[in-house]
C-alpha cells in the first residue's frame, strides 16, 4: 500500500482486513498503474493537456459541454468543496441528482479534491439516505434542489450530516453562486494514491441492509482498460447514451467512465423510459447504448416510430439477456446486443464477449484481465458442463465498508457473486439463476430464467417472471407471472398453450404448473425483476385459497 493522501482515514480504516480481500490481478500491460494516481486527471484533465479541450463531452437536451467546459466546472466545484466547505482528502460527499451534467461534474470534483463520492438513487427516501449517511459517516452533501426535500429530512435524523449545498435553484447560497468566485477556475488534483478509496457505491439491497462497496482510483481506470478497451471497443467518435442512474455503477461506467477514458461523448437524460430513450437516440444520433434487458424488450415495440440507425453498439446488464430478446433485437435492428454480467462489488462487467465472439443466450467469456470459474460449495472448481457457483477475480473486486458479509462474497481470494453458472467446453459462461433463487421441485433443480426464456419465445408473452412456490407434495412448484402482449386473453386455454409450449422447448418437468396473468412485474430502479416480491405474491395467493 502506498502512502495515502487521505487526511480523514475513515475509509481506509473501514476496509476489510487484508486477509479478507479478494486476489487482485493486473496481468495486462494496460493495467499497470502508477502508485500516485488521481483518476480524474486521467479521465478528464489529460484531454485538455493534449489539446482536445474543445471536443464534445457531455450532452444534455439543451446544451453541450466540451471537455474544457466540464473541466472548468469540476475545478470550480473542487474549489468550493475545499475552500468554502472545508473538505479534506478522505471526506465522503453524498451526491444526489438525476443523471445530468452537474451530477457528473460534482462527482468528478469530489474525486479530484481527494474526497470520496457516494451517489444515491434519486428515488431513495429519507430513511434510506440516512442509512447511507450513517454508514459512510457523511458530513457534506451536494444535491440537485429538486431532490432536496428528502435530503433535508434525512439530515434531521442522521446526526452526521452537517451541510447540504444545492444547485439549480438560483439562490445566493446555491452551488453555482459559490462556484462563480474569482480564481476558482483552476484546481490541482489531489495527489492521491492509486489505492485510495474514491467511490463508495451502495448495493441495492433487495435482502438485508445495503452494503457499501469501496473502490479505488485505479479501479475507475481498470474497468475502462479491461471491459471498455477489450469488449466494448468504442472509439472517440462514439456518443454514449443509456438509462441506468449514475448512482448505479452500471450507469457510472457506461455513461461517464468509458466515454471519458477514450475522449468520447455521453448524452445524459434525466428520465429515460423506453420511448424517451429511443427519441433521444434518434435526436442526438447516439451510437452506444447501455440499458437493461427489459428496456430492450420495451423498445422493440416502438422501434418503428424512431430512426435509430445511428446506433452501433448495445450493452445489456443487470439481469440475464434472454435469447429471444437478443434475437428479436437483432432481427429488428441488425445489432447484436452485448450481454455482460457485472456487479456493484466488482464495479462493472467482468464476463461478456465482443460482437465477434457472441454466443446468443450465453453471458460470454471472462473479460480480459479477469478470471472466472465455476466452483462447488467447498470452492473446488467443477468440470465444464457442470452447474455451480460463479467465482471471479481480476483488477477490481469486493471490499465492503465495515461489513461482516465480506467473507460471504470473498472466499479463498475469489469473488463469489451469488450466481449459478455453467461453463461449456469452449469456456463460454451460461447464466442459470441467482443461487438463492434456484427452484427445487420434486428433487429437480430448476432455474427460473430458463423457464422465462422459454415463455418469452411465445408470441403472447411480453414479460414474465418465474419463481418457486411452496408445495406440500413437491416441495416447490414452478409458477409463472406473465404480462401478455396486447390482443391476448389470459384464460385457461392460453395457460394450457403456454405450458405445452414450455414443455416442447425445454425439459418437460420445468413447465410452470401455475400461471398468473398480471399487468406489470415488480422491478428495481436498475431493471431487475424482484423475485422475492413475486414469491410473496404467490404465497399470499396460496394463503387466500387455503383459507
Ligand atoms: C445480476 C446479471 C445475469 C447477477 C451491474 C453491470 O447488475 C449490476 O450490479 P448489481 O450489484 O447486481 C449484480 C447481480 O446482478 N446480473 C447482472 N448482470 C447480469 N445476471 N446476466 C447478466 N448480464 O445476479 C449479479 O450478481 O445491481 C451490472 C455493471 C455494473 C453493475 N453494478
Amino acid at each position: 500500500m502506498s502512502t495515502s493522501a487521505h487526511v480523514d482515514t475513515f475509509a481506509r480504516d473501514s476496509l476489510p482486513p487484508r486477509e479478507q480481500w479478494p486476489d487482485f490481478l493486473f496481468d495486462l500491460p494496460e493495467l499497470q498503474y502508477p502508485e500516485r494516481l488521481n483518476c480524474v486527471s486521467e479521465l478528464l484533465d489529460c484531454w485538455i493537456a493534449r489539446g482536445d479541450g474543445n471536443s464534445p463531452c457531455l450532452i444534455a437536451p439543451a446544451e453541450i459541454w466540451s471537455y474544457a467546459e466540464l473541466a472548468e466546472r469540476v475545478n470550480r466545484i473542487a474549489n468550493v468543496l475545499t475552500r468554502d466547505l472545508g473538505l479534506v482528502p478522505g471526506n465522503r460527499v453524498l451526491l444526489r441528482a438525476p443523471n445530468s451534467r452537474m451530477m457528473v461534474a460534482a462527482t468528478l470534483a469530489v474525486i479530484k479534491a481527494g474526497g470520496i463520492a457516494v451517489a444515491t438513487m434519486p428515488l431513495l427516501r429519507a430513511k434510506e439516505i440516512s442509512y447511507a449517511l450513517g454508514k459512510a459517516k457523511i458530513a457534506l452533501a451536494l444535491c440537485d434542489h429538486r431532490l432536496a426535500e428528502e435530503m433535508e429530512k434525512a439530515e434531521d435524523v442522521s446526526l452526521v450530516l452537517k451541510r447540504i449545498v444545492t444547485w439549480g435553484d438560483g439562490t445566493p447560497a446555491s452551488l453555482e453562486t459559490l462556484m462563480a468566485q474569482p480564481g476558482y477556475d483552476a484546481f490541482t488534483a489531489c495527489d492521491t494514491a492509486a489505492d485510495d478509496v474514491c467511490l463508495i457505491a451502495f448495493t441495492s439491497g433487495t435482502t438485508g441492509e445495503p452494503k457499501g462497496t469501496m473502490h479505488f482510483h485505479r479501479d475507475m481506470l481498470a474497468t475502462c482498460d479491461s471491459y471498455g478497451r477489450h469488449v466494448l471497443q468504442a472509439n472517440p467518435d462514439d456518443c454514449f447514451i443509456g438509462s441506468p442512474p449514475l448512482a448505479f455503477t452500471f450507469g457510472l461506467g457506461g455513461l461517464v467512465l468509458f466515454p471519458l477514458r477514450i475522449g468520447a461523448s455521453a448524452i445524459l437524460l434525466e428520465r429515460a423510459p423506453p420511448d424517451e430513450l429511443l427519441a433521444a437516440i434518434a435526436r442526438h444520433r447516439a451510437t452506444v447504448c447501455f440499458t437493461a434487458p427489459t428496456a430492450y424488450r420495451a423498445m422493440l415495440n416502438k422501434l418503428g416510430e424512431f430512426d435509430i440507425s445511428s446506433l452501433r453498439k448495445c450493452v445489456s446488464a443487470g439481469e440475464a439477456l434472454p435469447k429471444p430478446t437478443f434475437e428479436a433485437w437483432h432481427s429488428a435492428t441488425g445489432l447484436t446486443i452485448l450481454d455482460g454480467i457485472g456487479s456493484t462489488e466488482m464495479l462493472h462487467i467482468f464476463i461478456g464477449s465482443p460482437e465477434s465472439a457472441i454466443c446468443p443466450g450465453a453471458t460470454g467469456k471472462p473479460v480480459p484481465g479477469y478470471q472466472a470459474r465455476v466452483v462447488d460449495d467447498s470452492g473446488r472448481e467443477v468440470p465444464s458442463g457442470t452447474i455451480g457457483r460463479l467465482a471471479v477475480r481480476g483488477p477490481t473486486g469486493c471490499r465492503y465498508l465495515a461489513d461482516t458479509r465480506q467473507t460471504k462474497y470473498v472466499q479463498n481470494g475469489w469473488n463469489i457473486t451469488g450466481d449459478t453458472y455453467l461453463m461449456d467446453a469452449d469456456g463460454v459462461f451460461w447464466y442459470q439463476a441467482r443461487s438463492d433463487d434456484m427452484i427445487v421441485s420434486a428433487g429437480y433443480n430448476i432455474a427460473g430464467p430458463e423457464v422465462e426464456e422459454a415463455l418469452l419465445m411465445h408470441p403472447a408473452v411480453a414479460e414474465c417472471g418465474v419463481v418457486g412456490v411452496q408445495d406440500e407434495e413437491r416441495g416447490q412448484i414452478v409458477k409463472a407471472f406473465v404480462v401478455l402482449r396486447p390482443g391476448y386473453a389470459g384464460d385457461g386455454a392460453l395457460t394450457k398453450t403456454l405450458q405445452k409450449h414450455v414443455k416442447a422447448s425445454i425439459a418437460p418437468y420445468k413447465y410452470p404448473r401455475a400461471v398468473e396473468y398480471v399487468t406489470a412485474l415488480p422491478r428495481t430502479q436498475t431493471g431487475k425483476l424482484q423475485r422475492h416480491e413475486l414469491r410473496h405474491a404467490a404465497e399470499a395467493a396460496a394463503h387466500k385459497l387455503a383459507s
